[in-house]
């Protein structure tokens, strides 16, 4: 039969591209089968996101020059009054800080917008700062194109100026302002849904409480939608996601059991998960086998405000601090959204620039040796299987390792000769899913296994800090998985003490 000859050899073109291009992304043997996915499984926009692990905030707008954390929505445009602007200046050191992004806030609750909208007169527009002709929003994402790293934009729902707050009209308005920051600005990484809305306020000079059913005001759905068509690539956040979600405190730390996967539930009052009605304590150890893939962000400002304020020049966070954050965040497998706010002349203060190199030479020093390169990884499963790979230790968390076929197993890395470490970095392959819920970690000391740790997630990534322990060989049980288990990659390092 001629035409099942012909589909034949279709279907074993077909089937033979399927092979080569499982052999070049994974790295299996061609005979290997692709495990299946397990559970909830990121996009392309949130894999992406996942690789970037910082960036940083950058809380300046009206609040900057008033002093104040909420502006009242009444300030005069003529305040916004940067003396010394230089784009250059702050993004080349969030960049040289190692952060790979920046997100502004565009505007903040007091509605001013830091670029030339159309829709409003509370605007840089309105302002005598560069006679009306400044365009914050420009000059930062232009900085970032240049210095290579994203551009992210906060657009704060809630408008304590705009006098149509509340009602039906302000949200044709809210629209069209995200329509303006998304059409006319390059590629956008991230937009930031705050959950704070509604309260007092200025509104137009109504100078009321507005309070607003948070259950159905926002048409969250359409305000999506326009962030879908205007930037596929852009991940959303927001208490509830849709892709990246609150981690549920400012603190700076997600629970040490952080799933990426989270069911986003109501607040008590609430009928709907949206910005603003979760139950966001949950957002800091997320869901186990939650319904979406939806990792948490911690958001924490260097200083205690999330704007500059002079008296805070002392009170920015020591070494120490971003340290602990830093574990506590990207160490528990989210993203670390730091903000850095700059001060009144447009510049990134010398105390935080400061405190940024050196907590870039921390990190750089901490990763310059993983004593696990080029280690081959010996694994035993469960029912007695035995099987080495190279893969968890190539430097590339883009291939896999997989079991097939039993949930746990042992595997034993040896270093070249004992050393001292003090963090065990393990990844998850999460293409296909976050299956791992426990397992521990022991090394080997003069011919004795001893336990340092113990964990129960893992996802994208989990940075395991000990005391410094000085061992030949380092073993990771992994106890209990809902599937298979499947790594990315396992390394290990000695992070410097700090004085
Ligand atoms: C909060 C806001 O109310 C703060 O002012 C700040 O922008 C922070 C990141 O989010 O909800």
């Amino acid at each position: 039969m001629i035409h099942s000859s012909f589909f034949g050899r279709i279907t074993w073109r077909f089937t033979g591209i399927l092979l080569i291009i499982a052999f070049i992304t994974n790295g299996c043997s061609v005979q290997e089968k692709a495990p299946e996915p397990y559970g909830a499984v990121p996009s392309e926009r949130q894999l992406a996101w996942h690789k970037m692990e910082m960036y940083a905030f950058m809380h300046f707008n009206m609040n900057t020059f008033t002093d104040r954390e909420w502006g009242n929505g009444d300030e005069s445009p003529n305040l916004f009054n940067p003396t010394n602007f230089d784009p250059d200046q702050m993004v080349s050191t969030l960049a040289k800080a190692g952060f790979k992004g920046v997100i502004l806030t565009a505007k903040h609750h007091d509605g001013f917008c830091l670029w030339p909208s159309a829709y409003t007169e509370h605007s840089v527009k309105y302002s005598s700062w560069r006679n009306g002709k400044g365009d914050v929003v420009r000059a930062i994402s232009d900085a970032c194109k240049k210095y290579g790293i994203k551009f992210g934009v906060y657009l704060s729902p809630w408008d304590r100026n705009n006098a149509n707050y509340g009602k039906a009209a302000y949200l044709l308005y809210y629209k069209e302002q995200l329509r303006e920051l998304l059409s006319n600005y390059g590629n956008i990484f991230e937009v930031w849904f705050d959950g704070a809305n509604g309260g007092s306020g200025y509104y137009g000079g109504s100078k009321e409480v507005r309070k607003i059913d948070k259950d159905h005001y926002y048409p969250w759905d359409s305000i999506f939608q326009i962030v879908r068509t205007l930037q596929p690539n852009a991940v959303m956040f927001s208490d509830a996601g849709p892709d990246v979600r609150w981690v549920g405190n400012e603190g700076g730390h997600a629970n040490d059991t952080c799933w990426a996967t989270y069911t986003p539930m109501p607040a008590k009052g609430f009928k709907e998960a949206h910005a603003g009605t979760t139950q966001s304590k949950e957002g800091e150890k997320g869901t186990m086998n939650g319904k979406y893939w939806m990792p948490a962000e911690t958001d924490v400002s260097i200083r205690p405000g999330w704007f500059y304020h002079p008296a805070e020049n002392d009170q920015v966070k020591s070494l120490a601090q971003l340290v602990k954050i830093y574990f506590s965040s990207v160490g528990n497998g989210t993203s670390l959204n730091l903000n850095i706010p700059p001060d009144r002349e447009g510049k990134i203060s010398p105390e935080d620039s400061t405190r940024l190199m050196e907590f870039k030479a921390y990190l750089d020093k901490g990763y310059s040796k993983n004593f696990l390169a080029g280690s081959k990884a010996q694994i035993i499963t469960k029912n007695g299987g035995k099987t080495t790979t190279e893969k968890l230790t190539d430097g590339s968390a883009d291939n896999y390792w997989a079991e097939t076929k039993d949930s746990s197993c042992s595997i034993t890395l040896a270093l070249g000769k004992a050393a001292t470490f003090n963090c065990l970095m393990l990844q998850e392959y999460i293409p296909l899913g976050q299956r791992i819920s426990s397992y521990s970690v022991d090394v080997l000391q003069g011919g004795t296994w001893k336990t340092v740790s113990t964990g129960v997630t893992i996802g994208y990534k989990k940075l395991l800090r000990f005391p410094d322990v000085n061992a030949s060989a380092v073993r990771i049980t992994i106890n209990k998985a809902m599937a298979p288990p499947v790594l990315a990659e396992i390394a290990l390092y000695k992070f410097p003490d700090i004085e």
